[in-house]
């Protein structure tokens, strides 16, 4: 579905608020028949985690049930109505007026239900079950069954195999749409460059059987192209070619105006507006092309963490995440280890940040069990991802996992069929995924972009700087003469309490963490064939309970979870040359 939109033919209605919740541990809410309508024990904010909302939930992950009501807004009635949901972690089932609309499994990407049918004009009731418990047959998975050959131990509580809190709920809005009923479904953007043109090939989709006409107007910068087709049913193609275009990059993110008009006689049925940036990205050699150029990526890994509101991050925080960001003068960030919200995304377009959009496929592991239902679930997620995220012009590539165990057997050919399902979606992004064996990372002979997490001097060489940074350039080295394509140092960085300093640096200190990600930078610096570095990670995040993750929280960022800038972010920002107008 193309992002909800305001305009004379589209609406939407955002439905968050407080919504009536009841937690379900002995799960006999589908028995009792809650789904329409059941006697709530307490308020919730939608969206947000419910973990971090209440005193008794912090380690739930079993059902939780949702309900509100609601009337049909004025101007909705007689358009296609959907409820959409931005996500919900993990599997959320759904019901309008107790009647089941459908169900969606994996957390943190968008899912929309055809809801008109079963929607009167006043006081409509819906009610959602969410339930996040962890599964080996779930992606990420959780339960992981305990294997010394993976080489990460099962000690955190709740059971996750990924090292972030399983957070659980409704994590974006909820948002009820109305679209009219000759629509635009779908519009694919991708752009090129041909001397000073640049050329936007636009592909729209419509569902009805009549062949009306569709109009595309692209606006920017003083200029205005234009052009009509015949559209529909199916796919309709247009190229609108800008001359002197102005070049989307990071520091210059011009965006074009993209108008799609459907038109019976002469008149707009359906309208959708999209921005547009007008950039390439490609692979060559052992370099990462942005617009024919080279570039070097420097940033930051992530999380959608915050307290109180756990997996959702508040508007206000997503702009405090891009100012710190440009404070210390970072150009990118990966999604790491799910799609973030599209309103992040959006703004990257417009602050001209890149991404590394990445897959919810973390921890995956290759024992039998549960493997044929992960693919299956890894399928769905890079499908719905770049169905998402395809018309971002930060998006520059995506990443099919992070961490996979796959030095095991079963792992052949599991991320070849998901590679070859990503270029079938997408054939102008590369592709990569996140690896920490490196070396052995058979994916990386078909994917075109090598990226690795290292934590020299963390998790092996501890303490040990002088040793992490001779043995960091024969690695990567190593790594480069194998598969000779561009390489992104993925993750590296060290724990650092906040207000914890030690001379000489050692473990846990600021000095450390600062000193560390200093003579990384140094070393890299000197290896031409690294397109790239993210330190792990821009803030402090919080992890399940384990006993080297102190007060369940993972202290690598360069930030508190509170956004207070650690020492290394002061060195960062004289490493990067960070914005000076925000001294
Ligand atoms: C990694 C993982 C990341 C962890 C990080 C750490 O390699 O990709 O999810 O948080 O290490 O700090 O251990």
């Amino acid at each position: 579905m193309i992002y909800p939109q305001n305009n004379p033919f589209r609406q939407f209605q955002d439905l968050s608020g407080f919504w009536d919740f009841r937690l379900d541990p002995a799960d006999k809410g589908l028995s009792q028949d809650w789904a329409r309508g059941f006697p709530p024990d307490r308020l919730i904010a939608v969206p947000s985690s419910w973990n971090e909302q209440f005193q008794d939930t912090r380690d739930y992950l079993g059902a939780g049930w949702y309900q509100t009501r609601f009337d049909l807004p004025w101007g909705f009635k007689g358009k296609d109505l959907f409820l959409r949901f931005g996500s919900a972690n993990y599997l959320a089932q759904v019901w309008l007026n107790g009647v089941k609309l459908g169900e969606h499994e994996g957390g943190h990407l968008p899912f929309s239900l055809e809801a008109g049918s079963h929607l009167k004009p006043k006081d409509n009731l819906l009610v959602v079950r969410v339930e996040g418990l962890l599964a080996p047959d779930r992606v990420p998975p959780g339960k992981v069954p305990a294997d010394p050959k993976d080489g990460f131990n099962h000690s955190f509580n709740p059971p996750a195999s990924f090292d972030f809190f399983p957070y659980c709920g409704i994590h974006r809005p909820v948002l009820l749409v109305a679209t009219p009923h000759e629509s635009i479904q779908d519009v694919t953007i991708s752009t090129e460059i041909a001397g000073k043109t640049g050329r936007v090939k636009v592909d729209i989709l419509t569902g009805f059987s009549d062949s009306l006409t569709a109009r595309f107007c692209l606006t920017g910068y003083g200029r205005k192209v234009v052009a009509l087709e015949k559209a529909g049913p199916g796919k309709t193609k247009a190229l609108l070619q800008m001359p002197d275009a102005k070049l989307w990059a990071p520091g210059t993110p011009h965006l074009y105006q993209l108008k799609v008009e459907l038109m019976r006689n002469n008149e707009a049925v359906d309208q959708v507006d999209l921005p547009v940036g007008i950039r390439t990205i490609a692979v060559k050699g052992e370099r990462l092309l942005l617009n024919g150029k080279p570039i070097r990526l420097r940033g930051f890994g992530r999380h959608e963490d915050f307290p109180v509101t756990g997996r959702h991050l508040p508007a206000a925080v997503v702009v405090k995440d891009y100012e710190l960001m440009k404070w210390v003068g970072a150009d990118s960030f990966r999604t790491s280890h799910y799609p973030y919200a599209e309103e992040i995304l959006d703004l990257a377009d417009r602050m001209g940040f890149l991404v590394i959009a990445e897959t919810p496929a973390v921890g995956l592991f290759f024992h039998p069990e549960g493997l044929a239902k992960r693919l299956e679930l890894c399928r769905q997620s890079t499908q719905e991802l770049i169905q998402r995220d395809k018309n971002h012009p930060s998006v520059i590539l995506w990443s099919l996992a992070n961490e996979p165990h796959s030095h095991r057997p079963a792992a052949k050919g599991f991320f070849k069929n998901l590679a070859d399902l990503a270029r079938g979606l997408d054939k102008t992004r590369p592709l990569t995924l996140v690896s920490y064996i490196g070396l052995k990372e058979e994916a990386f002979r078909f994917l075109d972009v090598v990226c690795v997490n290292r934590y020299f001097g963390w998790y092996s060489e501890e303490g040990d700087l002088d040793k992490a940074c001779s043995k960091l350039p024969k690695d990567l080295e190593a790594i480069h003469r194998r598969f000779r394509k561009p390489l992104i140092l993925a993750e590296f960085g060290a724990d650092a309490l906040p207000g914890h300093h030690a001379e000489p640096p050692e473990m846990f200190s600021e000095e450390y963490q600062a000193e560390m990600i200093e003579r990384y930078w140094r070393v890299l610096a000197r290896l031409s064939f690294v397109a790239g570095a993210h330190i792990w990670n821009l803030c402090d995040f919080k992890t399940a309970q384990a006993p080297h993750r102190p007060g369940a929280m993972n202290w690598k960022g360069v930030f508190t979870r509170d956004r207070r800038p650690k020492l290394a972010a002061k060195v960062l920002k004289k490493l990067w040359g960070g914005n000076p107008s925000r001294t």
